[in-house]
């Protein structure tokens, strides 16, 4: 394969990430499909295990009976308190997806949610070191001595040797600073950072569920329909036209310090924009049954928020019905993670 169709086909694998949301998204998001074969896990001998996909929330029949409220933690019970860091977010029924959405976000399926506590922001590189510095943990990036690195100048991905959580751009373009999110981990690597710290990753439904203010708010943000409210900018995203321009009108031309934008109902925030979020589901269809599900090297796991490589005309990932995959083993520049713990 020449050099230019590699190039190629890595940005339409990485890229999944901030497809467009014109006529051409499904065009690109199909094409990936034969990408494939350049996913990490060809580069690894130990290919994901064949286990079940985990955790679901139960559907709920349009006819069923709803459960009791009791049984959701619609409320936080008298005396249990709130972990530092975490706010609780209120049990209910929320339809996951969004009828105008784009086709992954269909069918549109009420889910019972069951209360729990959510970190108000992703994950800093200041915790993450800690983490690390704890634990000597190795992060698959480092491992494989590369991360994945969109050039802002030629439109493409890459993957940039040096590159990994403390050094996201690789060495030569400075350390994260310690109040951003921490990124170019992996799934795996947000896993392990999660059960270091007694919580574990949210699902799928539970992201949104806490992004629709664990109300079912049907607003296209957790605040409500516009990204720029009272001259504000809710959250870091991309200004101008991706890939090529950004006017940067929101001030950051990559991360941006945690809690800085857009603070929900619920007191999240960074829920849109700055970094994808890991969440623990792997990305399928909506409608299908995941129990059953058998990962492949090529699956992919659930992202959710979008970041600052976003824009409306080519990725509108930072709506609350927003999502996008990648392998567990990528570790990418946009995509981070914040954590979630059941109320015991
Ligand atoms: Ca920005």
């Amino acid at each position: 394969m020449k050099p230019i169709s590699v190039v190629y086909m890595l940005l339409l694998a990485v890229c999944w990430a901030c497809q467009p949301t014109s006529e051409s998204a499904s065009h690109v998001v199909s094409a990936s499909d034969e990408s494939l074969d350049l996913s990490r896990t060809h580069a690894v001998k130990n290919t994901p295990a064949r286990m079940p996909s985990g955790h679901h929330e139960p559907e709920v029949a349009a006819t069923g009976k709803p459960p009791a409220t009791e049984d959701l933690l619609t409320t936080l019970p008298e005396g249990v308190a709130v972990p530092e860091g975490m706010v609780f977010v209120p049990g209910g029924i929320t339809a996951v997806g969004a009828e105008d959405g784009l086709a992954r976000e269909q069918p549109v399926i009420a889910r019972q949610i069951r209360g729990f506590f959510m970190d108000i922001t992703p994950v800093t590189v200041a915790q993450f070191r800690e983490f690390v510095q704890a634990t000597g943990y190795v992060t698959q990036a480092e491992k494989y001595g590369d991360a994945a690195v969109f050039n802002m100048e030629t439109g493409e991905w890459y993957l940039h040797k040096g590159a990994y959580w403390e050094f996201p751009r690789g060495p030569e373009n400075g350390p994260a600073p310690p109040d951003h999110p921490v990124t170019q981990v992996s799934y795996n690597d947000a896993l392990a950072y999660c059960k270091w710290a007694g919580k574990r990753l949210p699902t799928e439904a539970e992201w949104e569920h806490a992004a629709r203010n664990g109300s079912n708010s049907r607003s296209k943000y957790s605040w409500g329909e516009e990204i720029f409210q009272n001259g504000v900018f809710k959250a870091n995203f991309w200004q101008g036209h991706f890939p090529l321009e950004n006017t940067l009108e929101d001030g950051f031309e990559f991360t941006s310090p945690v809690g800085a934008f857009g603070e929900t109902p619920l007191g999240l925030k960074d829920m849109s924009g700055n970094v994808w979020e890991w969440c623990s589901d792997w990305y399928l269809p909506y409608g299908n049954d995941p129990s059953h599900f058998i990962p492949k090297p090529e699956s992919e796991k659930v992202m959710r928020g979008g970041s600052f490589m976003c824009d409306p005309s080519y990725c509108w990932g930072y709506r609350v019905s927003g999502r996008s995959g990648t392998t567990p083993e990528t570790g990418l520049f946009h995509v981070g993670f914040r954590c979630v713990k059941d109320v015991e």
